[in-house]
């Protein structure tokens, strides 16, 4: 049973911790990894390796995870951080310079050489942790940005693992990546996984470049989906891997009754005028100011539209202890005011802003209910909120609005509307050209968005990363009731 194990290790565990009322709880956490994995995991059981997302040594995070742990159907394993750890390996070297940099964001960058020390120590104690919890046989899958040295470290201490590992955000092209100080040592380390999976072939491009120019040692073997790389002394291989959706999960919710009831009840308060919806962790690439401004256009450049459409924007609260974070909230809030100002009349508010994360069932309603989505990220790995929408337009009658620069746009580029983000006078035109289209060009359309995210869904993700990664499909991990039976 032991060598059939699948290990996700994250940077946060699939839980959350917090304090309601003086009283510890254990919440499913948010977020597009947890979104992607939980389903796969909650499936076949395994193991995720995080940090629980408190630094309170006076808890015991351990005995508040298990209950979880057992509802989830798979084991928990955290690792535990200090303040300072978080402050320098999460808040600083991932989120104030990979972050940025990687979404093209340069001058966003503070490379301050604490944060890189840190971010090693960080990524030290969650190998150790790794070595401790799994058998040479386990398949060790690490989860994004915030652990690229999992490899190097394991190798470094003498343990042998196989690794994958799994870029969640865009990889930036060479002249942004020869920024980094730390640039020839981060690429000698992802040089390490068995196998580096991107979201898009231009991802895999640029990282293809950058170890080019870093490393030329490095030859290139193969130009199909999964590639190899000889460096000499190792092989390993890079991939590209677009992530998905639990398709049917979200295109049955969006059907049941009580969610169809919520969708109508949401169309009627806004008095059936054309509902264009934004969803977005509130994140400075997720271009939510860019788009509220392409709305004021739209209104500016069609007056027609005015008492017309409703723009709502959901944002979920993110990362709210950074400065950047708190400017940008104040900003938007801001803009809301200023467009809402300038257009406003009786009956008639044109933005409606909501600064919140909804419950599943509730976010399910909105995409339901919508008759456009917006989604103009100034750069993104993939964005998997285009793609709930288009599962949750059962009605095929909606129209997916989509930047060109989100990583979903190189798969449905063919059915999406594409726009930069940058240009609103062109989403503004978009817009208006979306909501006079007929019922038949929208379900055209939106029928192949359907059958091409329900076809390429998260099932179909992990299993081409398993099959490039150990030639093994998800269905050759076992079932959870197996995997019980075995441990009796
Ligand atoms: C990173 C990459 C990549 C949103 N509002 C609510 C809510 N959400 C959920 C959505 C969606 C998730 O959050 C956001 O996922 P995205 O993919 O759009 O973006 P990131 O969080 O930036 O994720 C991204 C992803 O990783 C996966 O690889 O696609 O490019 O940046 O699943 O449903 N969930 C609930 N209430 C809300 O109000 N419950």
């Amino acid at each position: 049973m032991e060598s059939k194990r699948l290990v996700v290790v994250s940077n946060r565990l699939p839980a959350t911790l917090k304090k309601e009322d003086g009283e510890w709880t254990v919440k499913a956490g948010a977020g597009g990894l947890v979104t992607a994995m939980a389903p796969v995991l909650k499936n076949r059981g395994g193991v995720w390796i995080g940090w629980s997302g408190s630094s309170d040594p006076t808890i015991d995070v351990d005995a508040l995870l298990s209950d979880f742990s057992d509802e989830a159907g798979y084991d928990l394993h955290t690792v535990p951080l200090t303040k300072e750890e978080v402050d320098g390996y999460y808040l600083g070297f991932s989120n104030e310079i990979i972050w940025p940099l990687f979404h093209d964001l340069q001058t966003r960058c503070k490379f301050d050489p604490q944060y890189w020390r840190t971010y090693l120590d960080v990524n030290f104690k969650f190998a150790e942790m790794v070595a401790r919890k799994t058998t040479p046989d386990d398949y060790v899958w690490i989860q994004d940005y915030h652990l690229m040295h999992q490899a190097f470290f394991l190798k470094s201490m003498g343990v042998k693992r196989k690794t994958g590992f799994f870029l969640h955000i865009p990889f930036p092209p060479p002249d942004i990546f020869m920024k980094l100080p730390w640039r020839w040592k981060l690429i000698q380390a992802l040089t390490e996984f068995d196998l580096v999976g991107f979201q898009t072939l231009q991802d895999r491009e640029n990282f293809a470049e950058c170890l080019r120019r870093l490393m030329p040692e490095a030859q290139f073997e193969g130009d199909g989906g999964v590639v190899t790389v000889d460096m000499g002394n190792h092989q390993f291989r890079l991939g590209a891997f677009p992530i998905s959706i639990d398709f049917n999960q979200f295109s049955e919710i969006a059907k049941r009754p009580e969610v169809a009831e919520k969708a109508f009840s949401i169309k009627e308060a806004l008095r059936h005028r054309k509902i264009i919806l934004g969803v977005d962790r509130l994140d400075y690439t997720k271009g939510i100011p860019e788009r509220i401004r392409s709305i004021q256009t739209m209104l500016r450049r069609y007056p027609d539209l005015k008492g017309r459409v409703n723009f709502v924007q959901i944002a979920v609260p993110s990362r709210e202890e950074v400065d950047d974070y708190k400017e940008l909230r104040t900003e938007i809030e801001q803009l809301v005011g200023r467009v809402n100002g300038e257009f406003s009349f009786p009956g008639w508010v044109p933005v409606h802003y909501h600064y919140k994360s909804f419950p599943h069932d509730e976010l399910v309603a909105y995409y339901s209910a919508a008759d456009i989505a917006l989604i103009t990220p100034l750069r993104d790995g993939m964005n998997l909120v285009a793609k709930e929408y288009c599962a949750c337009n059962v009605t095929e009658d909606g129209v997916l609005v989509l930047s060109e620069f989100a990583g979903a746009a190189a798969q449905l580029q063919g059915e999406a509307y594409l726009v930069n983000p940058y240009d609103m006078e062109g989403i503004a035109k978009a817009l208006h050209r979306a909501i006079h289209w007929e019922k038949d060009q929208r379900s055209a359309h939106m029928s192949k968005l359907r059958d091409q995210i329900r076809k390429n869904n998260i099932y179909w993700w992990v299993d081409s990363f398993l099959q490039a990664g150990i030639s093994k499909s998800l269905g050759d991990f076992p079932e959870v009731a197996a995997m019980k039976y075995e441990r009796g």
